[in-house]
């Protein structure tokens, strides 16, 4: 089955595990999203529902992470269709570190780590909402967050720059009533760390995000004015939107894919063709479809077997990267009205692992859609 991974980055109390457990229970059944995950692992599952558990009754919030635990978190994807028949599509396998590997001096480099975000698929760099108000509202917090943790992260990640960036703004409920994620965008820009690293991807066509989302929801927790998050027991906590990440893995993947591929080929036919860091992507596909003669289907013989997906959602996903990040919205409602009408017909049809596939991404490209309508500003591609 085909499997993509994600190095989840963030320092400690950033909200990885609280992130992972609430994302996997809220995506553990299909409801209208068109996917759920499932754990092959009966000990895992109940590792990560014990820990919602936990986050959703107890007094104390859970844990963190142990220095010595590293946590690898496999969901099987999975479809069902109208006649309620399950069929695999394919796996997610999430990687939970403890936060202070990256920010406690760990003595000597520590490979085995260096090799785990070189393999990983995508990286998922957690934000702590509670830190971006610490910085907006200019606290020493803030100050302090920016020049220990976020600047060891990006150091981290400024090395690898073939995969794609997703900044997860943890903690949502507590930022939103204070700031909206157009200012935390431009703040966040004005670290020079930071938007050099988000040109730099930008320059090669590799995809950044900035995606808000809350693991429990609004009024689940009330920040307390020393810094202590309290739990109101009484409020069933609501997560907001941690399915977006995951389902732009696949779309950002692509994207990446198709630059490449294009870059190659004009390589071997020793073309004099540049692909110019400032095309956008619907000029470098278009160049790869004009260098190859046909359509869609030579890009699909073309590409590693893990992204060899149906023609038809191989055009949705290169379709959906090439629109401009804003562009109007009703033309962009338009489009989610004609991609939910599409995974209605991918559903339809699942018979087998592959097919399946193809549904699981019409469903991601769904959710994608909705993110752009609702946060424009999170496309950093325009930065
Ligand atoms: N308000 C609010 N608080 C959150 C949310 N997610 C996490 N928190 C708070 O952040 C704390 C840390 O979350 P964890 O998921 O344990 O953090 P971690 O990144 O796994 O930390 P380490 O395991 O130490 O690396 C929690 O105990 C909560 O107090 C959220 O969505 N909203
Ligand atoms: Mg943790």
């Amino acid at each position: 089955m085909n499997t993509y991974s994600v190095i989840m980055l963030g320092p400690s109390g950033s909200g990885k595990t609280v992130f992972l457990s609430s994302m996997y229970k809220n995506l553990s059944t299909q409801g209208k999203r068109g996917f759920f995950l499932k754990f092959d692992s009966a000990e895992n599952r109940k590792r990560l529902i014990n820990t919602y558990a936990e986050l959703a009754t107890d007094e104390k919030w859970p844990v963190g992470t142990l220095l010595s635990e590293v946590s690898e978190w496999e969901f099987t994807c999975c479809v069902q269709t109208e006649d309620l028949s399950i069929y695999d599509a394919c796996k997610f396998v999430y990687i939970d570190y403890a936060g202070g590997r990256l920010t406690d001096e760990m003595g000597e480099e520590d490979e085995e780590f260096n090799s785990k975000i070189r393999a990983a698929d995508t990286m998922l760099v957690l934000l702590d909402g509670q830190r971006l108000c610490n910085l907006m509202r200019k606290e020493r917090d803030g100050v302090i967050w920016v020049i220990r943790d976020l600047s060891n992260i990006l150091g981290v990640v400024q090395n690898i720059k073939d995969k794609p960036v997703h900044f997860v703004i943890s903690k949502w409920d507590i930022v939103e009533p204070h700031y909206s994620l157009q200012e935390i965008r431009d703040r966040l820009l004005e670290i020079e760390e930071f938007s050099d690293l988000v040109r730099i991807r930008n320059k090669v066509g590799v995809p950044v995000r900035l995606i808000p989302v809350s693991s429990v929801g609004k009024e689940f927790a009330t920040l307390q004015s020393d810094g202590r998050m309290a739990k109101n027991l009484g409020i069933i906590p609501k997560p907001f939107q941690l399915e977006a990440p995951l389902a732009c893995i696949l779309p950002d993947k692509i994207k990446i894919q198709v630059r490449e591929l294009t870059k190659k080929i004009i390589e071997e036919k020793g073309r004099n063709i540049e692909v110019k860091p400032e095309l956008g992507f619907g000029e470098v596909a278009g160049q790869f479809f004009g260098l190859l003669g046909g359509g869609v289907k030579n890009i699909q013989q073309l590409l590693p077997e893990k992204y060899r997906f149906d023609e038809n959602v191989l055009e949705d996903l290169i379709e959906g990267a090439e629109r401009p990040a804003r562009e109007k919205e009703a033309q962009a409602r338009r489009r989610t009205e004609e991609l939910r009408a599409k995974q209605r017909e991918y559903i339809n049809q699942v018979n087998d692992e592959k097919t399946a596939l193809d549904s699981a991404i019409s469903s991601f490209l769904s959710i994608k859609n909705q993110l752009d309508i609702d946060f424009p500003e999170s496309d950093l591609g325009d930065v």
